[in-house]
């Protein structure tokens, strides 16, 4: 079984400093989060970028400052954002793709997210593979229900995609597909079995999905864009903490944990 690679989703684009004092909004506090976890073991960094005031932006120069310090600071990969904030326009979304990060979220479907609706059409997933394609960034699908595996199949089918590519299974969104760790199950065995996989299990899922991951060589995300809680009504510190506490739970099934230049390997990116 590869090392884990563990992913951390710092920031997202909907948690506030209201749900968890220690979420970060400026491009230093999210590199510090970044610093921090990827001293626990994140070799990935999920990167969305905020406003000062906490608000959800994709403006690439607020991208390139946070990527600019993560770089200065650790070997992390870096991931964008193309999902952004429920809302978004497309021109808006795809911003971040220009500063050519290893890697971006490409969403291959429209879900219920909430109470908003996470929009994301065929044409606008065509669009955002072919941004990726042409600045040479791997995309990492987001699968929040079942359908859209097979979406990104097809993507692949007409040259949009290439794979074996890297799947992460969103679960536990309300309006989604549920944390039912028998949807995980599924999931997997709907991607092509060359493909590798990460789950991000939101809330209390982060952990149980998670410790699924380690046993059944997936990779796996944890962080306060999923989840701002260390134990139930028990607030996380920091991403850091829910990243030590995953690597620990690997360290216990003896599965190591990926350093960033093996996450690269087993990814298919690069070297940095
Ligand atoms: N904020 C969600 C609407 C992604 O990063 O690509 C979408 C999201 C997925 O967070
Ligand atoms: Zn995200």
């Amino acid at each position: 079984m590869d090392p884990l690679i563990i992913t951390v989703a710092p920031v997202g684009a909907e948690v506030t400093k209201e749900h968890n004092p220690s979420v970060p909004y400026t491009p230093e506090e999210i590199a510090e989060e970044c610093y921090r976890a990827w001293n626990e073991g994140a070799s990935l960094a999920h990167i969305h970028a905020r406003n000062d005031d906490g608000s959800s932006t994709q403006d690439p120069d607020v991208y390139a400052r946070i990527i600019e310090r993560v770089k200065a600071k650790t070997d992390m990969i870096i991931q964008v954002s193309v999902g952004g904030a429920v809302g978004m326009t497309v021109r808006e979304r795809v911003g971040p793709v220009s500063l050519k990060p290893d890697m971006a979220t490409l969403t291959c479907g429209t879900c219920n997210f909430g109470d908003g609706i996470f929009t994301n059409s065929q044409a606008d997933i065509e669009f955002f593979a072919k941004a990726m394609k042409e600045n040479g960034v791997k995309p990492e699908f987001e699968i929040f229900e079942v359908g859209m595996i097979d979406t990104a199949r097809k993507l692949a089918l007409k040259k949009l995609v290439d794979l074996p590519g890297h799947f992460d299974f969103v679960m536990g969104v309300p309006g989604a597909i549920s944390g039912d760790p028998r949807n995980l199950a599924h999931m997997i065995s709907m991607i092509p079995s060359d493909c590798t996989w990460t789950v991000a299990g939101i809330g209390r899922h982060e952990l149980p999905l998670g410790a699924m991951a380690i046993i059944l060589g997936g990779h796996v995300r944890v962080g306060f864009e999923d989840n701002i809680y260390y134990s139930r009504g028990v607030r996380a510190k920091s991403n850091s903490e829910l990243v030590a506490r995953m690597a620990r739970l690997a360290k216990e099934l003896g599965r190591p944990v990926a350093k960033p230049s093996e996450a690269r390997k087993i990814l298919g990116l690069a070297a940095s």
